[in-house]
């Protein structure tokens, strides 16, 4: 398999996921604004929305959108995603909730023709999703209970992004639970290979 990436860009999650589930996969780096890859091919041709990540997969298919990509890697690896009951839902619920209520929310933030008062929504928005996720998990390690999940990987780089942009609330729980999956092997080593440690 070969990932598509570009560095602290929400396919962290995948990479880290990868990584995770001690599968075989390649890297490549994606400049976000040429849409060129580091080998100079155009990104374009392996993903025509343009954007990470996009995995290749070992018979030449390209699976996209991150909620895809994590509940693929999660059904290569059951360890990281229930395979079925409503656990396998729950995790699903989660991971559509971190795409389109946490992830999509930090549109206004990185767009620098968004204004004050969009970027102050959008920081206001997160922080309450973020303090939903904290109330969730209660004392649990992880934010489906007692396992790390795939939902873990994309919710750490939510919370990176959080942690960097400021002027979120983010909840001393969640802090601390950043805090320790970065210290989790797999997590150090696709910050280290993505140059961001
Ligand atoms: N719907 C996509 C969105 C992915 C996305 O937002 N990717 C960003 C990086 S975090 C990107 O590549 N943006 C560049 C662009 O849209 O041109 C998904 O959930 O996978």
């Amino acid at each position: 398999m070969k990932l598509y990436y570009a560095p602290g860009a929400c396919s962290l999650a995948s990479h880290i996921a990868l990584i995770e589930a001690g599968l075989p996969f390649k890297l490549e780096k994606i400049d976000l604004k040429t849409k060129k890859t580091e080998t100079g091919a155009n990104f374009l041709s392996v993903n025509p929305k343009g954007y990470v990540p996009a995995l290749v997969l070992d018979d030449g298919a390209v699976l996209t959108e991150n909620v895809a990509i994590l509940s693929y890697i999660g059904a290569k690896a059951p360890k990281l995603m229930p395979a079925e009951g409503l656990a396998h839902w729950r995790a699903l619920e989660m991971l559509a909730f971190i795409s389109t209520e946490v992830h999509k929310s930090f549109k206004p933030i990185f767009d620098p023709s968004a204004d004050e008062a969009a970027r102050k929504a959008a920081q206001a928005r997160i922080g309450s999703r973020l303090a939903f996720l904290a109330d969730a998990m209660g004392g649990n390690p992880f934010v489906l209970g007692a396992d790390l999940s795939v939902a873990d990987c994309y919710l750490f780089v939510m919370l990176s992004w959080a942690l960097a942009k400021g002027g979120i609330d983010v909840p001393p729980s969640l802090r601390a639970y950043h805090e320790r999956l970065k210290k989790r092997p797999a997590f150090a080593q696709a910050l280290k290979e993505e140059g961001l440690a």
